[in-house]
């Protein structure tokens, strides 16, 4: 035996430690940014799918209805907080007697996705008659209708990613990645 023969090597020098797991960083931190951008994409993509079920819903009951959902004629500026009253007409209570799908068989139904039973759309918060509709961010849509909407018929927004609109200056940054029905 030889004392003296070379050492066969095994394992990382710390440099290459160091350098594997230094790669190992980056790539999962491309790969959660991808994974990201991917997720934010989809939630834009799922909000702009149901304002057109929303809007589409609001234009049939106007045609049956004569007016756009929410009980007064002017909603708030803001349009915060009318997803519960878009809810009770297009859905819960359309004919306004107090009685819900379920109990009328009477009552029609304009958007069959706002079923709190079967939340397919994931949309829906709360249960019966309190129930509010909410963006892919967890936010309440935002809608607005007669002298305070900015369109002839209404208003219908989502506040984006940031959860954050001004419907009082169109320039506010808050509003860029806000998503609207038209
Ligand atoms: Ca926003």
């Amino acid at each position: 035996m030889n004392a003296s023969s070379p050492r066969i090597r095994n394992g990382f020098t710390l440099i290459e430690m160091l350098a594997t797991i230094t790669i190992i960083v980056i790539l999962t931190g491309l790969i959660m940014m991808g994974t990201r951008f991917i997720k934010d994409k989809q939630n834009r993509s799922k909000a702009e799918l149901q304002l057109k079920l929303l809007a589409k819903a609001c234009e049939d009951f106007k045609m049956d209805q004569g007016t756009y959902p929410g009980k007064s004629d002017n909603s708030p500026a803001d349009g915060k907080h009318m997803t519960n009253e878009i809810f009770n007409d297009l859905f819960w209570d359309s004919n306004r007697n107090g009685s819900g799908p379920k109990a009328d068989i009477d009552q029609k139904t304009y958007l069959t996705e706002l079923d709190p039973d079967n939340n397919k759309q994931g949309w829906i918060e709360g249960t019966g008659q309190a129930a509010r509709i909410l963006d892919p961010w967890g936010n309440e849509y935002f809608y607005r209708k007669g002298a305070n909407a900015q369109n002839p018929d209404f208003d219908l927004w989502s506040a984006g990613k940031d959860g954050k609109t001004n419907p009082d200056n169109p320039r506010d940054k808050n509003n860029r990645d806000d998503i609207r029905n038209l």
